[in-house]
This record gives C-alpha cells, sequence and structure tokens, in this order.
C-alpha cells in the first residue's frame, strides 16, 4: 500500500495544475476562495498529480470546493462526506483522498460520522471551512454560531452554545488537529500538506468568513488582528493536555497551526485490513497445501 506522499509518476507541478477551469460561484470576497487555493498549493507541494486525488465533499457553499481543483472529485450527500471517502479510500488504498466542507456538514447533520473516522484513524485529510453560518441556505444558525447570534433563525438571538470543533476531535482522540486562516495563505497551505503527510486521519479547521452572513469580527481583516500563530508562542504540539486546553479556547482565542500532532499515531484502519488480508491469503495457501496432500486429485 503506497502512502499518500508515493506519486506513481514523478512529474513536478504547480498549484495551478489542480485549478479547474470552472469559475467558482462564491460570493466576491468569500473565504473559501482562500482554501481552494490553500489546497492547491498543498497538492503541488505533495507532488501526486491530480488523477491520483479523491476530494470528497457533503453539500454547502463550502462543499462545491472538489468542482474548482482538477483531482477526482464527489460533491456528495449533505453530511455524508466522510462515510463516503472511507468507502473510496479503502476500495482504492493508494488514492490520497481529501474531504472538505461546512460546518453545519460536518458537526451538525454530519456530526455522528467524526468519532468513527477518528477511531479507524483512516488516512484522510479532513478540512472544515467553519464559517458559524449555513451559507448556502442562506444564513441559519449552525452548530458553530455563537450564543446570542442573530440569524435567519434567531431574530432574537442564539439560546445555543457552540460546538467546539477542536475540542470535539480531541476528545475523540484524533492525531493530527490544527487550525488555519485564509488570512493567513502560506500558513493554511503549510498545515494542509502537514495534514496529507500525517499517516492517518488529520483533521483542519479552517476559519473561513461568509462576507454574506456572517459578523464583521469574523471578517479576515478582523481575523488578521486577532490570530494567534501557534508557533510563535512556542506551543508543543506533542503535548495532548496543553492542546486540550487551547483547544477549550476555541471561539474566545484564534490560534493558528498544529495544535495537536500525536508522535505515536495508531496504525491507520487501512493499514488493518491490508495485514488481515495477508493473513487470510496465508491461511487459505495452508489449506490448499493440505487439501492437496490428503484429497486424491488435488
Ligand atoms: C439532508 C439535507 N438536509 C438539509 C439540506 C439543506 N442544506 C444544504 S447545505 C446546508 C447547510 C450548509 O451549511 P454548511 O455545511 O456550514 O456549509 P456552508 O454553506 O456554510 O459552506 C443545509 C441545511 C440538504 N441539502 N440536505
Ligand atoms: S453565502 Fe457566504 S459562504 Fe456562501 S459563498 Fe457567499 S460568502 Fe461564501
Ligand atoms: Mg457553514
Amino acid at each position: 500500500m503506497m502512502t499518500n506522499t508515493e506519486p506513481i509518476s514523478t512529474c513536478q507541478f504547480q498549484a495551478g495544475d489542480f485549478k479547474s477551469d470552472l469559475k467558482p460561484i462564491w460570493c466576491p470576497g468569500c473565504g473559501d476562495y482562500g482554501v481552494v487555493t490553500a489546497i492547491t498549493r498543498a497538492l503541488a507541494a505533495i507532488g501526486r498529480p491530480p488523477h491520483e486525488v479523491a476530494f470528497i465533499s457533503g453539500i454547502g457553499c463550502s462543499s462545491r470546493i472538489p468542482g474548482y481543483t482538477t483531482t477526482y472529485g464527489f460533491n456528495t450527500v449533505h453530511g455524508r462526506s466522510l462515510p463516503i471517502a472511507q468507502g473510496i479510500k479503502l476500495a482504492n488504498p493508494d488514492l490520497l483522498v481529501l474531504v472538505a466542507g461546512g460546518d453545519g456538514d460536518g458537526f451538525s447533520i454530519g456530526g455522528g460520522h467524526v468519532a468513527h473516522v477518528i477511531r479507524r484513524n483512516m488516512d484522510l485529510t479532513y478540512i472544515v471551512m467553519d464559517n458559524q453560518i449555513y451559507g448556502l441556505t442562506k444564513g441559519q444558525l449552525s452548530p458553530t454560531s455563537k450564543r446570542g447570534r442573530k440569524t435567519a433563525t434567531s431574530s432574537f438571538g442564539s439560546l445555543e452554545d457552540p460546538v467546539n470543533p477542536l475540542l470535539y476531535v480531541m476528545g475523540y482522540g484524533a492525531s493530527f488537529v490544527a487550525q488555519g486562516s485564509p488570512a493567513d495563505m502560506p500558513g493554511l497551505a503549510h498545515l494542509i500538506e502537514e495534514g496529507i503527510r500525517f499517516p492517518g486521519f488529520a483533521f483542519i479547521n479552517v476559519q473561513s468568513p461568509c462576507v454574506t452572513y456572517g459578523e464583521e469580527e469574523e471578517q479576515l481583516k478582523a481575523q488578521k488582528a486577532r490570530i494567534q500563530s501557534l508557533a510563535a508562542i512556542g506551543h508543543d504540539p506533542a503535548d495532548r493536555a496543553l492542546a486540550t486546553e487551547r483547544a477549550r479556547e476555541y471561539g474566545t482565542k484564534l490560534y493558528t497551526g498544529i495544535l495537536y500532532r500525536n508522535p505515536k499515531p495508531p496504525p491507520t484502519y487501512g493499514q488493518g485490513v491490508t495485514e488481515r488480508q495477508q493473513a487470510l491469503k496465508k491461511q487459505a495457501v495452508a489449506c490448499l497445501d493440505i487439501l492437496k496432500r490428503f484429497v486424491p486429485g488435488h
């Protein structure tokens, strides 16, 4: 089985090779433009050709993203990108599989799948464009909208606390957890590249603002002032307890960088499947040998 960073062909790629001719229909200024650019830069740095990459998404503005790349793509069903991506990776383990979608897609309707992809340590890179709103359906509360937020579905302000995506995945034992912003494009491209290189499930939460339904404080200009680079404050990504403490600050502080990278990640589900297949093959060969010895004519 190949790793995500072993190309079958040995060509050199530029970010432009991963951008399709389809013109995005996102609102001008939407943060998702920056995310697709960061993804294409990361893929060029990895160096695998577009036909060795499968890009899976759910439904939402953010989930349109595979169509804007030249990789294989599947804009699936709302909240079901992770199960479909897992099937694709298991059926074709040599594909590099990226998954992307929105905060609603990932943490409301699709929230139940996150725990299972983590406990299997599936070798996927999952990029969530967290804009704290349902963008595509015109601005309803999302699972990451903050308490008090006024939207189309909460004219008097939300009565709920938001889901904390960083703490959520840390809680289930994710081995690679990062947060980025299109306000720091080179940083975001680097995080996605690191996520792809990580042997197992990599989660990258991206603070990708919705310019149409989002609030002023979430926009790129405001984010630039709030961003705290984890590398700059000397954060140790191998320290799980510290990473969990910092994950708790989601919503109050805007950390960017790798929050947690497990120095000893568990085996991936794919590795387990390969080993099981090899063991079963050995058993089958042994059975055939016995058959040949004892059954005349075999
Ligand atoms: C089963 C199902 N339920 C609801 C919808 C309607 N719907 C489409 S996208 C969406 C939410 C999108 O929000 P998010 O995932 O955060 O993506 P964004 O548009 O903000 O990028 C909803 C509720 C749907 N398409 N399918
Ligand atoms: S509605 Fe928001 S998330 Fe959707 S394209 Fe426009 S700015 Fe982006
Ligand atoms: Mg959203």
